[in-house]
């Protein structure tokens, strides 16, 4: 099975991280693949951002669909265009907030997240309402750590956020945490050995479901919603994607 990787942000150092996550994890015969777009914002940290990489994510799908990958996984802790990804794919598409959602839920009867920006807190509360987890989360926290810190070695990120799921541990009554960012895919272990709690990584998180899914032969469901979008003229520079 071939599982696809698709950074929503352009930072190529971030989709090898998260594509080298996916190696270690994915089993023996699984095949994995890392990509993002050619355009769009360089890390994701805003409503704003989260719109504009959503395009950039089913330009991917669709790019996808000539090579019969067989899952998509989207790396951005917003899931940014998760919904729109599964109507274009008879592929499961997986994100990877909601991948780490269900396997905290899975250890741990409370989990808090911890994130990059404060800023970003609300995208991860929304996430948690929509699919139903918010009574699962006591807490999402962000360690101040704007995302392309996490690519600079000088930056001091693991060590906030190691600080702050320390807090989380603390002060929230938990018995997990959650990683906000798929730029935080590599330090899952030395975050686990300093803070003492089961840490879920999204990215590693989505590669053992979609491995999952792909073998019971589950597939996106094309009854109802999810179906393929009618096809339909789209005008201006989008014109490409008329029927
Ligand atoms: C993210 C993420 O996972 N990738 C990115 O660019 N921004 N999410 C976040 N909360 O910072």
């Amino acid at each position: 099975m071939h599982i696809r990787l698709i950074n929503p942000n352009t930072t190529a150092s971030m989709t090898a991280k998260i594509g080298e996550a996916a190696l270690r994890v994915a089993a023996a015969g699984t095949r994995t693949s890392a990509c993002n777009p050619l355009a769009g914002p360089v890390s994701i940290e805003s409503h704003f951002d989260e719109a504009i990489s959503a395009v950039g994510v089913l330009e991917e799908i669709r790019r996808g669909e000539k090579e019969n990958i067989d899952a998509y996984i989207i790396a951005c802790f917003g899931d940014p265009g998760l919904l729109a990804a599964r109507e274009l794919t008879r592929a499961p598409v997986i994100g990877i907030a909601e991948a780490a959602f269900h396997l905290a839920t899975l250890i741990s009867t409370r989990f808090s997240i911890v994130t990059t920006l404060g800023r970003t807190c609300i995208i991860a509360e929304h996430l948690l309402q929509s699919y139903g987890f918010a009574h699962h989360c006591r807490r999402v926290r962000a360690a101040e750590v704007p995302v392309l810190d996490l690519e600079d070695d000088g930056a001091c990120a693991l060590e906030r956020i190691i600080e702050e799921c320390r807090r989380a541990r603390d002060e929230d009554g938990v018995g997990a945490i959650v990683l906000g960012c798929g730029g935080m895919a590599d330090l899952t272990e030395q975050i686990r050995d300093a803070v003492g709690l089961p840490i879920v990584e999204g990215v590693t998180a989505a590669v053992k479901l979609a491995e999952s899914l792909v073998g019971l032969g589950l597939r996106t469901s094309k009854h109802g919603d999810l179906a393929f979008p009618r096809p339909k003229q789209f005008t201006g520079r989008f014109d490409y994607l008329s029927a």
